[in-house]
């Protein structure tokens, strides 16, 4: 469809003071976005930094969460009234993250608006986010992230094509558009409604031996349990488990994507996601796994009360890599993990030789080592897992991943008498790396004044001229006692641009390696919300609790923290 000639207009605005992204994108209360020219702020900051030729193009999508279609239309006559050529939006605006990083770097865009809070809960008096990935896929670095703040900061006007009608987002179709401004330039702008399941698709199926998991299934009748927690997953899971994979549909649950996730955080943890973890050890599931709003996030549960701790997920993917076709095929450059994820990763690069990467939390410091052929398989912590096939963490890919292991782990069983399942693979990883405990307690939504206080201290604790009297300190908590090996401000250099990141969490090692790790959120909406990273290696005794293996740490963790006086909490709001 062509339409005559629209008029491109400027309309004049504040500036904002409020909206630097964070950890990863701009993520506010609904009601802050809704606020007159707020959205229309952000979004035009971002085009005039990334508009630099007449040849932009764009990907728009999200999670589905609520205000999302709004933002999609206002995103489109933006988009138009800064010249961008090509803007292609997701059906019903349903784009995983990491279906869009997909599809940005297989259709080769300048990049993507991404409509979400990821995890966090979304609704008129919940959350919302946009996030501006560029043309690698990944999601902006901070030098884009800042430029974009600081043109917040400035900027009094922005350009849209008002008249522009409301896009069918419903109906896949295509639409062109002729622009023209009160210059008297003119250009036109085509948009596409594309379907933003199939590709993702597509590039599982190039990346995992699905015939081999099909067969496993088959034959082993495995229970499988996948949680999309009303968020973005729901199709893709769908068309993955039961179309393509053969399970039927009651493998797939809160797989209908909903604007308030039906009242869930839709943040896979065992907090969270408790009813999945529950069913799954109940109904003796033999994998269960659930993803976040946005599915980029995993967990993997699996019968016997087993709980994959995402820091061994990604040692236990890694150290498997090789049953998995894509790494098969181009091999492992190197494996990473953002600094406060547990040290069970680095003993598989290690044993196996491999390069490694201690990064940043924040998947975009992942990014410019996939981009420059140094990175292959990586992981956060806080459920993120993934690869170089895209620059997301991907949690489907995990969990194929852990399908893809059983299935190859499995090949030459008959199955008369079970098969090795997610128990077994886990405990004979601990058999040969020894384990890594590992836990995260979470202080949501402190006072933002209580939460800066006590990130103050501690770097005030660890700083050049009083770390000298911290190391060689002990600390007992539970009768054991640890004494500070180094501690410091991680600092981060990056080795492909150089670029620097400073105060990425305040560390304690102690002399057995063990750790402790503070840090204050960059994803949260409301307050201040602290972190509390605690690990320690154990080489032979790897069968405890993590709660009772850790539980001296803790408490010493909580002392040196001094949490207690400057968040105003005994307990933390989520154990991870
Ligand atoms: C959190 C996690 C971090 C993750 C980020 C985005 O950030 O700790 O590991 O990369 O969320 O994940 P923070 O700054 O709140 O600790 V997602 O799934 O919300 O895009
Ligand atoms: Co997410």
């Amino acid at each position: 469809m062509s339409s005559s000639f629209t008029a491109a207009t400027i309309e004049y605005i504040k500036p904002f003071t409020d909206q630097n992204p964070g950890t990863s994108g701009l993520r506010k209360r609904t009601k802050v976005f809704q606020q007159k020219y707020y959205s229309e702020s952000f979004i035009q900051a971002t085009l005039s930094n990334v508009v630099d030729s007449s040849d932009v193009s764009l990907l728009v999508g999200g999670d589905g969460r609520y205000w999302s279609e709004e933002i999609c239309q206002t995103i489109i006559k933006l988009s138009a009234g800064n010249k961008v050529k090509t803007v292609y939006v997701a059906k019903d605006s349903i784009l995983s993250t990491p279906a869009a990083s997909n599809l940005i770097r297989t259709l080769k865009l300048s990049g993507g608006f991404l409509l979400t809070a990821s995890h966090n809960p979304g609704g008129p008096d919940y959350d919302f986010g946009i996030k501006y990935n560029c043309g690698n896929g990944g999601p902006a670095p901070e030098k884009l992230t800042n430029a974009i703040y600081q043109k917040t900061l400035e900027q009094n006007s922005y350009t849209t094509v008002s008249a522009l009608p409301i896009i069918d987002l419903k109906t896949l179709a295509s639409y062109t558009f002729e622009i023209q401004n009160a210059l008297g330039e003119s250009w036109s702008t085509t948009v596409h409604v594309i379907d933003a399941i199939k590709d993702y698709v597509t590039l599982m199926k190039e990346i995992f031996d699905f015939p081999t998991i099909q067969n496993f299934l088959k034959k082993s009748n495995a229970k499988i349990l996948l949680d999309s927690m009303n968020g973005v997953t729901g199709p893709y899971a769908t068309q993955i488990l039961v179309h393509e994979l053969k399970l039927n549909n009651s493998s797939v649950m809160n797989n209908v994507p909903k604007a308030d996730f039906g009242g869930i955080h839709p943040d896979p943890n065992l907090t969270y996601a408790a009813s999945l973890a529950e069913k799954t050890w109940s109904e003796n599931i033999d994998l269960g796994a659930a993803s976040d709003g946005d599915g980029d996030r995993n967990m993997i549960v699996a019968k016997d009360n087993v709980f994959v701790n995402p820091s061994d997920s990604v040692a236990v993917i890694a150290d498997n890599a090789h049953l998995i076709p894509f790494f098969k095929k181009s091999g492992v450059k190197g494996l990473a993990r953002s600094m406060p994820t547990s040290m069970a990763l680095d003993r598989v690069a290690k044993r196996k030789n491999l390069q490694f990467y201690e990064v940043p939390t924040g998947w975009k410091f992942f990014g410019n080592l996939m981009d420059a052929g140094k990175l292959s398989i990586c992981g956060e912590e806080s459920f993120g897992t993934g690869s170089d096939h895209i620059r997301e963490k991907d949690g489907i890919w995990a969990i194929l991943a852990w399908l893809n292991i059983l299935a190859a782990s499995n090949a030459e069983k008959t199955f008369e008498q079970g098969f090795i399942g997610v128990k077994e693979i886990l405990e004979n990883h601990y058999r040969i790396y020894g384990r890594n405990y590992f836990t995260r307690y979470d202080y949501e939504e402190v006072s933002s004044e209580g939460g800066a206080e006590l990130m103050k201290y501690l770097r005030n604790l660890v700083s050049a001229e009083n770390k000298t009297h911290v190391v060689g300190k002990k600390y007992t908590g539970n009768g054991e006692t640890y004494v500070v090996k180094k501690c410091d401000d991680f600092s981060y250099t990056d080795p492909v641009d150089g670029s620097v990141s400073q105060k990425q969490g305040v560390y304690f090692v102690f002399e057995d390696e063990s750790r402790i790790v503070y840090r204050a959120s960059g994803t949260g909406s409301q307050g201040a919300t602290i972190r509390v990273y605690v690990e320690k290696y154990e080489a032979t005794n790897y069968l405890t609790e993590a709660s009772t293996a850790l539980s001296g740490l803790v408490s010493i963790a909580k002392e040196l923290g001094k949490i207690k006086e400057f968040t105003g909490r005994d307990e933390p709001t989520v154990i991870t």
